[in-house]
């Protein structure tokens, strides 16, 4: 299957059950309506395809997979609701559209962020509840998810990244925003969907490598994007970094540094996947699809 094909297939698999997870028949009616608007619109689906792509390396079925691929994409979303609130980023659009709490308002936003978070470790876990995985795989996969998206993770650069606007600060500091805030989630991903595989610590290693460099890489061409890119494209408005006097790679390093930083990291997760060969095929697709997106 060409590449193009596998993403459209896989996103179509995710975003099936995305919506059988949150049906329009749920209540809290409002609440509902809140999570479908930022849960089922037009998102790439990055995450939970390269879990995805991950276990298709070791010839996992994606049906296995499935609830913890969505669990990650529910996770991200909820990141996205709640970055863009007042107190955070600010931001009237996202994905083309209105963010959550312009149409929602601030409380529900934040609880649909919240309904997120929750309801996706609550997905995990009925996995083993309903001997879908082992209890054993099923936690170590939460405690990688889990730490993905905490202190460690996510909320933890997010932290940083608030602390840092308006400063000046240097490089190991950017570095440690943008692979928590960004990267750690998608080595989470990584790993998860090798883990769920049975993969050998060796192979994990090598995946966690991929995973940090392709999560690194994912945030540098953010930054790219936010200063090339258009609102047609990225669906949100470009140039807001500088405005908000954020700390980015071209702010930093300038353009043409971030890009070969970029290059290089990416070269350095294609060089990972080698041992893989052929079976790597999508993972390493990933790579060039990401290094050439414009949203
Ligand atoms: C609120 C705890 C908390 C964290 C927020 C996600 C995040 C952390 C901030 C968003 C700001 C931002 C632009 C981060 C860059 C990386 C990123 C998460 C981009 C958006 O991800 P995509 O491109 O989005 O995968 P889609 O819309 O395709 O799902």
């Amino acid at each position: 299957m060409e590449f193009d094909e596998y993403l459209r297939t896989r996103r179509e698999i995710v975003e099936e059950e995305l919506n059988n997870y949150f049906p329009e028949t749920l209540f809290p009616e409002t609440l509902v309506k809140s999570i479908r608007y930022s849960l089922l619109n037009s998102g790439k689906r990055i995450r939970p395809i390269l879990m995805l792509a991950v276990a298709d390396m070791f010839g996992t079925p994606y049906q296995t997979i499935l609830p913890f691929a969505c669990a990650v994409e529910m996770i991200h979303t909820y990141t996205l609701i709640h970055d863009d609130l007042p107190a955070m980023d600010n931001d009237d659009y996202r994905r083309g559209k209105l963010t959550n709490h312009k149409v929602f308002g601030d409380a529900i936003a934040i609880l649909a962020g919240d309904a997120l978070l929750t309801e996706a470790f609550r997905i995990m876990s009925e996995a083993a509840l309903k001997n879908k995985f082992s209890s054993k795989k099923t936690l170590e996969v939460i405690y990688e998810i889990s730490s993905g998206c905490g202190i460690n993770g996510v909320v933890g650069g997010q932290v940083m990244d608030i602390l840092s606007e308006n400063k000046t600060i240097d490089l190991p500091t950017l570095q440690y925003i943008h692979t928590h805030k960004t990267g750690a989630l998608i080595v989470a991903v990584v790993r998860a969907g090798a883990i769920l595989s049975f993969a050998t610590k060796r192979d994990l290693q090598r995946l966690t490598e991929y995973g940090k460099c392709l999560g690194l890489a994912f945030q540098i061409q953010d930054d790219i994007l936010d200063v090339e890119g258009s609102f047609e494209k990225l669906g949100k408005k470009p140039g807001v970094d500088s405005a908000k006097k954020k700390n980015t790679y071209p702010s930093l390093v300038g353009m043409k540094e971030s890009k070969e930083m970029l290059a290089q990291l990416m070269d350095k997760a294609y060089k990972v996947l080698l041992p893989y060969d052929e079976k790597a095929k999508y993972l390493r697709n990933f790579i060039f699809y990401l290094q050439n997106r414009q949203s």
